[in-house]
């Protein structure tokens, strides 16, 4: 017993003392795994401050780079900086950093502000004007902001604007209008709206409203020659071309069809729309000339075209982008090699038209009338630089970078007629005189996309960041000079700042899409899986049928649903 008491006062019991060993042990990991994750936290910490760091200093690089580009310009010479995408550029573009993810986010602010305000003052009407705070039918009440911006919205991830947005379509978008329709916009904004809503969400609800649509516009294409009258009346089907063309069809307008009907007809599983579309780049293949530039007018009776306007600018610029995006859209086949054959020729014939400005060697594309050059260039011509990289990616190295430095030159005096303004917008179109390099012809801005389109796709192309500080620029002019409190609104003239009373459609549809892509990682819309439509509709790239046989199987079967669920990229 004394024993017992002795020892239990002197030691203590196993129990005790094996607890005592484990708080001790438990103690001494506590700490080390402290400050194992407080050191792992500090590194982590440094880490992203090192990589915020470089970041900064990779951007300060390339606006030396771009100095130094520019000063050369001056002595007249030039360099090329740029290569394809190399894989550390495609590994920096795929990455996101925080200042990408906050300008997006102030994109996507924009778009809000845009869109809350059409819906609060235009809803189902076509378009906004801010200023006079009301809606107004521009393209037969077809509520075209809704449907134009239906992708964006999804894109964006804002939901609620989108589930809104399809509620109209379902209930309220009615095609029985007794108005005459221009078939070019109309395709491009409602058909092409559509598709893409369709195969982003997967919901059929759109799909059917592109096939109403599409069958009203079709009996267009009801010529002799196949090249569609630009006008049709969507209740009665009756089509014609306006006086101002002299009963000519429009370059642009006749050509700029193709991607929505084929695909149309690829998700119908119905060949008639294509066949109709592709009728006419046969017609016009037929007789295309050496240098593949074509008169801005086509009779529809004949299939003739008459010596007038060639242009890359306004009436004949996205027939020449579509030729491109055609061949891209058809998987590259054998099916579509008279696409990339004809686009090829047509560059033999724009790089003819390029020339360069004095003092600062700035490289812009002319317009030929006849047989002269006029040093004249449209900002709606500056898609061009995106659609010279895109052709760029399926060429071999030499001839891939001469593309590419075209694509870079045109992007920089594109940036230009922006930088050259007291507003930092840029002017409709430039004049280009010796000694005096750029200056602002017609002074309007409407908000047009164009010069970030193709900053859009340089960036992804090269992986040069200086395109989205170019980009980011543009977009603070906006901001600055066209956000008013109800909505975004052009210039009557750049250099007075007098604001018009617009807000276009196209700024939801494509200004502010193609900024929001700018910044975000390029798995948002790969380029690979994907083909734009020249409204910034992007269509999922899936396979051609070409024969009959394939389309009438195929024709029983329901129309695939190519995006079930959401994509993960929000
Ligand atoms: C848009 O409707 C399309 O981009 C079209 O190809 C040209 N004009 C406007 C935007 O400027």
């Amino acid at each position: 017993m004394g024993k017992t008491r002795s020892s239990s006062s002197s030691s203590p019991s196993l129990p005790l003392r094996w607890w005592r060993r484990t708080l001790v042990l438990v103690f001494i990991g506590f700490v080390a795994v402290t400050f194992i994750v407080w050191d792992r936290i500090t590194l982590t910490r440094d880490h992203t401050v090192e990589v915020l760091r470089l970041n900064e200093e990779l951007i300060d690089l390339q606006n030396l780079l771009e100095d130094l580009k520019a000063y050369l310009r001056d002595l007249g010479l030039s360099i090329q900086l740029s290569d394809r995408v190399s894989e550390p550029a495609k590994e920096s573009i795929g990455q996101d950093d925080p200042t990408n993810f906050r300008r997006r986010e102030q994109v996507k602010d924009a778009m809000i502000h845009a869109w809350s305000s059409y819906e609060k003052y235009a809803w189902g009407q076509d378009e906004l004007q801010p200023q006079t705070k009301n809606g107004i039918d521009t393209f037969g009440g077809l509520g075209a902001t809704i449907v134009d911006c239906l992708d964006t919205l999804f894109i964006m991830g804002l939901d609620e604007q989108f589930q809104r947005a399809r509620e109209w379509v379902a209930n309220s978008l009615d095609f029985n209008k007794n108005y005459e329709a221009s078939v070019f916009e109309t395709t491009i904004r409602v058909l092409g709206g559509l598709l893409s809503a369709y195969d982003l969400s997967g919901d059929k609800v759109f799909l059917e409203k592109a096939q109403d649509i599409a069958d009203r516009l079709l009996p267009a294409w009801n010529t002799p020659s196949g090249i569609p009258y630009n006008r049709i009346n969507l209740a009665y089907g009756n089509a014609n071309n306006p006086g101002w063309t002299g009963g000519n069809s429009v370059l642009a307008d006749s050509g700029t069809e193709q991607l929505e009907f084929i695909a149309l007809s690829q998700r119908t599983r119905d060949p008639k729309y294509q066949k109709k579309v592709e009728n006419v780049i046969k017609e016009l293949g037929r007789t295309f000339p050496l240098d593949g530039l074509l008169p801005v007018y086509i009779n529809p009776h004949t299939g003739a075209t008459s010596s007038s306007i060639y242009t890359f600018g306004a009436m004949g610029d996205s027939f020449y982008e579509y030729l491109l995006k055609a061949w891209i859209q058809g998987n590259k086949t054998e099916a579509v090699k008279h696409y990339r054959e004809m686009w090829e020729t047509s560059m033999e014939g724009l790089k003819s038209l390029i020339r360069r400005t004095t003092p600062s060697s700035f490289a812009y594309i002319c317009e030929k009338n006849g047989r002269f050059l006029s040093d004249k260039m449209d900002e709606l011509a500056c898609f061009a630089p995106g659609m010279l990289a895109l052709a760029s990616y399926d060429y071999g190295p030499g001839e891939a970078e001469k593309y590419l430095s075209l694509a870079e030159e045109l992007a920089w005096t594109c940036y230009n007629f922006y930088q050259s303004t007291p507003m930092k917008l840029a002017g409709e179109n430039y004049f280009f005189s010796a000694g005096q390099d750029m200056s602002v012809d017609t002074s309007w801005n409407i908000l047009r996309p164009e010069t970030i389109e193709s900053l859009f796709y340089l960036w992804r192309i090269t992986g040069n960041k200086t395109y989205q500080e170019w980009g980011w620029n543009i977009f603070q002019a906006f901001e600055k000079n066209s956000r008013i409190e109800t909505g975004y609104v052009g210039h009557k003239n750049v250099n007075t700042g007098i604001k018009d009373n617009m807000m276009q459609s196209f700024f939801l549809a494509e200004t502010l899409k193609y900024l929001y892509l700018l910044f975000s990682p390029p798995s948002v819309i790969p380029l690979d899986e994907w083909v734009f439509n020249t409204e910034a509709h992007p269509f999922r790239i899936v396979t051609r049928h070409d024969h009959e046989e394939n389309f009438g199987a195929l024709g029983q079967q329901k129309p695939q649903v190519l995006t079930k669920t959401r994509p993960n990229w929000i």
